[in-house]
């Protein structure tokens, strides 16, 4: 079914992709154990902010990117049964390392601690903004290769319904590329000329660039991560989705109203008006709908597999493949969403955002979010890809059972504590969170309790990593091939095509959204003339 190069591809992506997560795990320890008050600092003030920008760049678009790519091989190829071009995934390899590589040297050098979101008008080294710049341009290569497939496919099997694996894998492009604009504006037209020559830059345009990009940024991490719920998980338990079309239409939603929402990470920024956040916080409502259909198809799916295993009312949920690690994964990923998601939502209120808004509730939210859903899951189908794409098995099994319970265990005490320290006031991105002895006393246990839950789910990083690794060296060879984890879906190609598998139609209406979404807030920021300040250059 693969192709030597393909194999090739995953292996290389995914092998990239542990590095990333090991590495950036690594900086999350360092800045985890030296911001927490009564333990040691292990960096200063400098190396804090060094490791949190490794961290952030690391976590959120390496491991995910690198993952990302590697399992929408596997999804597309497996599903549809036609092959990548060879050239495009050499070219984005090409790319994709190569723009990584170039960034992360002014990273680890100190020279661009300007954390993921690179905020102006502090500005970096231009290595990282030009590395960037060229993943960003590997990226679209990929999502050709993508859609090449895609368009052969379709051309050869046209009155049928796309399987719901390579449906979300198309919606994870369409995302990228409705939201990848807004970034290469921003890094073309001001952050690469204020790098290499000083360019003053306008803050609050470049901000909401960012956003327009960051925010549909998360539905590309979160929709593969779906792509497991819908596509993995029901041949994982021998039943059907519960419904396929409402996985259709939890995509669609995602299309739809993924990027007009960038706005609620603006807040509290001033110079957009009140009515332009309104209208954003209401399109961010609708984007949430996609994740509460999502809830209620995997519960049924669900309940379908522990009742058809002999379940009751609620005995259903004992009847379930517990000590399957990939399982296991998934689930308990599935549980920390649903908190992580609700904290979404009281982020997204306008009132409710003036609270938490740059306090440790946010980062107890992407924890349970990119840190979860997205993270553990990716975790979890590693156990079941690594043989067909590694040949190998995995080493521990042992290991594997107990490493998604440490991590959920871990991230919920880190989550719940870093939360209730976020209503408290507690700030994110401060390197000595005591204030030099003035911050309120109940920040110190909170923060302490939470790096307990984030020892915890770092260890459980490190089990899954020296794994992963072990099985390279170690692991016996593999038992299960990619033909055998294809069988019995609950979504063949042979499915009815619905009005969702009518893709164009959801663009357009998506660039109609955008549009209404970004017309207002550009007016704003253009009609008031644009006021450029001076950089603050830390490149070195
Ligand atoms: Fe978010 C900030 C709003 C989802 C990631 N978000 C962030 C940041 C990141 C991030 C990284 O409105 C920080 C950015 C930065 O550095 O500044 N977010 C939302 C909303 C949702 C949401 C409304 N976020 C995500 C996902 C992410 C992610 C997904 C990554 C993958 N977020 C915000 C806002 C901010 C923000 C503001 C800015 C805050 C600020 O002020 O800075 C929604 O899409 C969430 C919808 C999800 C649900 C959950 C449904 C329930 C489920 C499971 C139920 C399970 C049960 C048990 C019942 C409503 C899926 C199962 C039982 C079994 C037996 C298994």
């Amino acid at each position: 079914m693969f192709k030597d190069y393909e194999k090739v591809f995953m292996r290389i992506s995914i092998l990239f992709s542990f590095v990333a997560l090991a590495l950036g795990g690594l900086f999350g320890f360092i800045q985890l154990v030296s911001r927490t008050p009564g333990f040691p600092r292990l960096v200063d003030a400098s190396g804090y902010y060094t490791a949190l920008t490794g961290h952030g760049v690391l976590m959120a678009i390496i491991w995910t990117a690198f993952f990302i790519m590697g399992i929408a091989v596997f999804v597309m190829v497996s599903e549809l049964r036609v092959n990548f071009r060879k050239t495009l995934l050499g070219l984005t390899l090409v790319l994709t390392l190569g723009g990584t590589v170039t960034a992360a040297i002014p990273i680890l050098a100190g020279r661009a601690s300007v954390l993921y979101t690179f905020y102006p008008p502090l500005i970096g080294h231009p290595l990282f903004y030009i590395g960037l710049a060229v993943v960003i341009v590997g990226t679209w290569v990929f999502s050709a290769a993508v859609i090449d497939v895609f368009l052969r496919w379709r051309r050869a099997n046209r009155g049928v319904g796309i399987p719901v694996g390579a449906f979300g894998v198309i919606t994870t492009i369409i995302i990228w590329l409705e939201a990848t604009p807004g970034l290469s504006i921003e890094v073309l037209m001001d952050l690469i000329p204020a790098s290499l020559f000083g360019k003053p830059v306008d803050v609050l345009l470049d901000r909401t660039l960012f956003w327009y990009f960051g925010h549909p940024l998360v539905y590309f991490w979160l929709i593969p991560a779906i792509v497991a719920f819908y596509a993995i998980m029901p041949k994982l338990l021998g039943v059907e989705l519960y419904s396929v079309k409402a996985a259709k239409l939890a995509y669609i939603l995602f299309i739809l109203a993924s990027t007009p929402v960038g706005l609620h990470h603006q807040f509290v920024d001033s110079g957009l008006s009140f009515e332009a956040k309104l209208l954003h916080t209401t399109l961010t409502y609708s984007v949430a709908l996609g994740s509460f259909v999502t809830a209620f198809n995997v519960l049924a799916t669900l309940e379908r597999a522990g009742r058809a295993r002999g379940g009751g009312a609620f005995s259903w949920i004992l009847k379930l493949p517990w000590r399957n690690p990939v399982f296991a994964g998934l689930a308990l990923a599935f549980i920390l969403f649903g908190f992580g998601g609700i904290g979404g939502i009281v982020n997204a209120s306008l009132t409710m955002n003036y609270v938490v808004h740059n306090t440790l509730w946010v980062v107890g939210h992407f924890h349970l979010t990119v840190g979860s859903i997205v993270t553990l899951v990716f975790m979890s189908i590693t156990y079941l890809i690594f043989p067909v794409v590694f040949d190998r098995n995995i080493f521990s099994g042992s290991l594997a059972k107990i490493q998604p319970y440490m991590w959920f265990v871990g991230m919920f005490i880190f989550a719940l504590a870093y939360h209730i320290a976020g209503i408290y006031g507690a700030p994110r991105r401060v390197d000595d969170s005591s204030y030099m002895g003035l911050s309120p006393e109940i920040w110190s246990p909170l923060l302490q309790i939470g790096a307990v839950g984030g020892l915890i789910f770092w260890l459980s990083g490190v089990i899954f990593i020296l794994n992963v690794f072990a099985s390279l060296k170690f692991g016996a060879p593999a038992t299960v091939n990619g033909a055998s984890l294809s069988n019995g879906s609950g979504s063949e190609p042979e499915d009815e095509p619905t009005i969702f598998d009518r893709l164009s139609i959801w663009i357009i209406v998506a660039l109609i959204l955008i549009v209404i979404g970004y017309t207002v807030p550009m007016m704003e920021i253009f009609s008031r003339g644009l006021s450029p300040v001076e950089i603050v250059y830390i490149g070195g």
